[in-house]
């Protein structure tokens, strides 16, 4: 018998890395069931797991630290488990080719509030940039940076700021999400030559819309640690919210709503808001505002 982590699962086949970094290809013991949430897969990346050397079966799942999930269509009761023992969630965005919505970045770091998931934003491409999207890259850091997020300023091709970026990956198991087109495969490539990832490929454009099952890769580092390229928000497992607790996953907004006057303030037009208070005396961000309300009165599906 021997410890190991998951690194890549195709439904019933498992890469196994054990801890001299040898990779086994397993399969799960029997019928193999994690009590309490019904999924279409009981082991996920990142799961640390005690495997059968000689019969190269999966044997049994230590706890997880933490699981990120997915149900597996609007109807479906079941889900799919995206990833397990995740330190910490990179989100890649770009101000231009593409350009990334501030919502999307605010729904991000929502749902990586809810799991309680520590999140950094890397803005990537600063290469690109003219003296107009520098400006809205420093007002990007800033706001984000006051709310309590770590950003990074980086151009993948250009090798700038990468050093930073892997110190911070280095031993941890990082989730990197990002829309289609904004650098995390060039990132990946950048930070471990081996990996060859396909790049800036006009097919990885068209299965981003489709829903279809991905499993997700887990990319060793040369430093050691792990990351998972995963495709945009829906890659990150989209969360139900419940909507009297959308404003605890945006930690300004949360901080500041006790000074409303009724406990259960949604902060939209209750009398005596502090958090409409903080916004109009641009203590809050009118975007960060703007991107809660649109999570409480649309909620996910758009994402989904
Ligand atoms: N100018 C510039 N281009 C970059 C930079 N980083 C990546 N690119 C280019 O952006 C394009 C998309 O990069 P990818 O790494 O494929 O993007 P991705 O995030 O993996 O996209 P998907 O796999 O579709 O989700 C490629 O043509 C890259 O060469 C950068 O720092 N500057
Ligand atoms: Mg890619
Ligand atoms: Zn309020």
């Amino acid at each position: 018998m021997k410890q190991g982590t998951v690194i890549k699962s195709t439904g019933s086949r498992y890469k196994v890395l054990d801890d001299e970094g040898i990779t086994f290809e397993c399969v799960l013991k029997g019928r193999f069931r994690v009590s309490g949430v019904r999924t279409t897969n009981p082991v996920a990346v990142g799961d640390r797991v005690t495997f059968d050397t000689d019969e190269l079966v999966i044997v049994e799942l230590s706890p997880r630290k933490n699981y990120i999930i997915r149900r597996s269509s609007n109807l479906s009761r079941e889900s799919q488990i995206i990833a397990a023992n995740i330190d910490q969630a990179f989100l890649v965005i770009t101000i231009r080719m593409p350009s990334t919505p501030v919502e999307f970045i605010d729904r991000f770091l929502a749902t990586a509030e809810a799991y309680r998931i520590p999140a950094f934003l890397v803005i990537n491409k600063s290469d690109l940039y003219d003296d107009k999207d520098k400006d809205l890259v420093v007002r990007i850091k800033e706001v984000y940076e006051k709310i309590g997020y770590g950003v990074y300023i980086v151009s993948v091709t250009k090798n700038e700021g990468i050093s930073v970026i892997e110190s911070a990956l280095m031993n941890k198991i990082t989730l990197l999400s990002g829309n289609s087109g904004v650098g995390k495969s060039t990132l990946l490539n950048r930070l471990n030559p081996a990996l060859s990832l396909r790049t800036g490929s006009i097919s990885d454009y068209h299965e981003q819309g489709k829903h279809i099952t991905t499993f997700p890769e887990m990319h060793p580092l040369p430093s050691g640690g792990f990351v998972i390229d995963t495709p945009g928000i829906r890659g990150f497992g989209v969360i139900d919210f419940d909507r009297n607790e959308i404003y605890h996953f945006f930690p300004e907004i949360f901080r500041v709503s006790s000074g409303c006057r009724y406990h259960n303030c949604l902060h939209l037009n209750e009398p005596d808001c502090a958090v409409r208070r903080a916004v109009a005396e641009a203590e809050i961000e009118p975007w960060r505002y703007k991107s809660y309300i649109s999570i409480l009165l649309e909620g996910n599906e758009k994402y989904r």
